[in-house]
């Protein structure tokens, strides 16, 4: 049984990061989307209400779950017995940082490997961050987030926090 772990911020989820979940599930046994902390970024929504909006994205998927983690990323895997970190890979930019990350968890758990999975084409562009402020102007976003984001986005029914 190989259970892989996507972790991020999700702050909300895309379709970019759903396409990552949706190709994983049909790799892997299990896949568990782990919302964690990024402290370089500040959320827009709650850790519970990302977690929400994930639920519901991949209600379909039977072998997909989601948790939340307040620690590092390798004690996660370590608590759910899994050593397969999955990352998304959109650009050069994103390779050089997800290959930091990758090292880093490396050193912190000698067991834990990083495997990169190119953005789709459709997605290559789509950030959480530039939808968050494309959102902030007004602008539409709804074909680039699943449609309970799209919902919570339009509703204006969150607390920024930025
Ligand atoms: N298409 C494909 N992939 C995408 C897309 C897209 N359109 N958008 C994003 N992705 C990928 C990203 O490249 C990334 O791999 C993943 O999806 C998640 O992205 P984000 O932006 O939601 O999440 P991050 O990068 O902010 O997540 C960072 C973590 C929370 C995982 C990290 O900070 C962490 O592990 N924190 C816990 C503490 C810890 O262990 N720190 C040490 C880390 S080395």
């Amino acid at each position: 049984m190989v259970v892989a772990v996507y972790p991020g911020s999700f702050d909300p989820i895309t379709n970019g990061h759903l396409n990552i979940i949706q190709r994983a599930s049909k790799i892997f046994d299990e896949v568990i989307v782990v919302v964690g902390i990024n402290t370089g970024k500040q959320s827009m929504f709650t850790a519970e209400q990302r977690v929400n909006f994930i639920e519901e994205s991949v209600a379909d998927l039977k072998n997909v779950s989601v948790k939340t983690e307040t620690g590092l990323t390798v004690e996660f895997l370590k608590k759910v017995k899994a050593n397969i970190i999955i990352r998304g890979l959109r650009n050069s930019a994103d390779f050089e940082l997800e290959k930091k990350m990758a090292q880093m968890n490396h050193y912190l758990d000698e067991h834990v490997e990083t495997l990169f999975m190119v953005a789709d084409s459709k997605y290559d562009f789509v950030a959480s961050s530039l939808l968050k402020e494309v959102v902030h102007f007004k602008g539409s976003i709804l074909e680039l987030v699943p449609a309970v984001v799209a919902d919570a986005l339009e509703s204006g029914k969150f607390e920024d926090t930025r």
